[in-house]
């Protein structure tokens, strides 16, 4: 068992396993450089041979614990038929959701479209140090459908008025897509990987009464699959505040991901039997050393006596310093 997998799973407390959520990519030259020459986002993620070589570049600078394969949540909108698109300085664009096409969609056509991806697993674990891990990832059901369904307006806030027009759709995909995730976690996995992480990244936009059906139950029959196949898994959902507890209860992953406004001592307190992963405010890595090292320190100390996987409470941020992220790594590896 590497280091990350025995923290997550052996719940070993003896080391503090280190990776960093979005390390590869936006705030490296070295990907600028190959993605200046590869305008196309989703034609790049098809691309195993770069894809491979991007989720290697912070593994060779850094003194990291796991690789996260270079890929996309919104790889699977596009194996399922959607048209997505990557606009500067916008983001995502996603061509206008079609029921019909979507549910017509076969597992072997999504897997078939899908095959670069398990490529890239492929020839990124030959390369990468049999001591690491090597990190695959899902976006959850809900977390997608913002994107497919466009739910999101502008400023990041919930179009509430969409939201309920398209309940009956939203509740469809969910289910439909439960089918589609699971054969994407099994096919990284038995390309090499050795975790999954379920991103819900937009957990904090669901009002919470729905949280039931549309964060809890989707990420628990996810993290079942999981546990089913022997498969560690971290969960993610992000912006759900003093609900993580219900979270933990309910879906009961391997790991549980807290984002910057979890206090991380109401975290030891009341997020029982998981191991915890992250929490420092990306931003720190923005400020200076002193401040960075205080805030990575604090959290180190609070989780001391249980096992604890070192990231942040969401992913680098375009504008960090790689040469931040190095001291930031070389400070925490103190503590060992
Ligand atoms: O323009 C560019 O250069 C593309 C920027 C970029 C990159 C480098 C995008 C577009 N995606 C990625 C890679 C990526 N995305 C990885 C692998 C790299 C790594 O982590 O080391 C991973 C794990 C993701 C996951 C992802 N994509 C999430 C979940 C994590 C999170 O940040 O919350 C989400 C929400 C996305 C959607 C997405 N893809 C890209 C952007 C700009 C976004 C977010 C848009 C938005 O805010 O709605």
């Amino acid at each position: 068992m590497n280091k990350l997998v025995s923290c997550l799973i052996g719940k070993k407390n003896s080391c503090i396993p280190i990776w960093f959520m979005r390390q590869a990519g936006r705030y490296l030259p070295e990907f600028k450089k190959i993605r200046s020459k590869n305008p196309d986002f989703i034609n790049l993620c098809l691309n195993s041979e770069l894809s491979s070589q991007i989720t290697i570049q912070p593994i060779t600078r850094f003194d990291l614990d796991a690789a996260i394969v270079f890929s996309d949540i919104l790889m699977v909108p596009f194996a399922l038929g959607q048209n997505v698109k990557f606009e500067k300085d916008v983001g995502p664009i996603l061509s206008n959701f079609n029921l019909d096409s979507f549910l017509e969609v076969s597992e072997e056509l999504f897997t078939k479209r899908l095959l670069p991806v398990y490529e890239t697993i492929r020839i990124t674990r030959r390369n990468l140090d049999k001591r690491k891990s090597l990190i695959s990832f899902i976006g959850s059901p809900w977390t997608l459908a913002i994107y497919m369904l466009g739910l999101k307006q502008e400023k990041n806030i919930l179009n509430n008025d969409l939201l309920e027009r398209k309940r009956k759709e939203l509740k469809l995909i969910l289910k439909s897509l439960n089918k589609f995730l699971c054969a994407h976690i099994i096919n990284q996995i038995n390309s090499g990987a050795d975790i999954v992480q379920i991103f819900d990244s937009w957990a904090g936009l669901i009002p919470e009464k729905d949280l039931d059906n549309y964060c809890y139950q989707p990420n628990q029959e996810l993290v079942n699959f999981c546990k089913n196949n022997n498969i560690p898994v971290i969960c993610f959902p992000k912006g759900i505040k003093k609900n993580y507890a219900n979270f933990a209860n309910i879906v009961k992953p391997d790991g549980l991901s807290i984002d910057y406004e979890i206090n991380p001592e109401w975290a030891r307190e009341n997020l029982e039997g998981v191991c915890i992963q992250g929490g420092m405010d990306p931003k720190m890595l923005l400020s200076n050393d002193e401040l960075m090292f205080q805030e990575a320190e604090k959290y180190i100390k609070i989780f001391k006596d249980s096992p604890y996987i070192f990231n942040l409470g969401h992913g680098l941020l375009p504008g960090t310093d790689p040469y931040m992220v190095e001291k930031l790594i070389k400070f925490v590896r103190k503590f060992e």
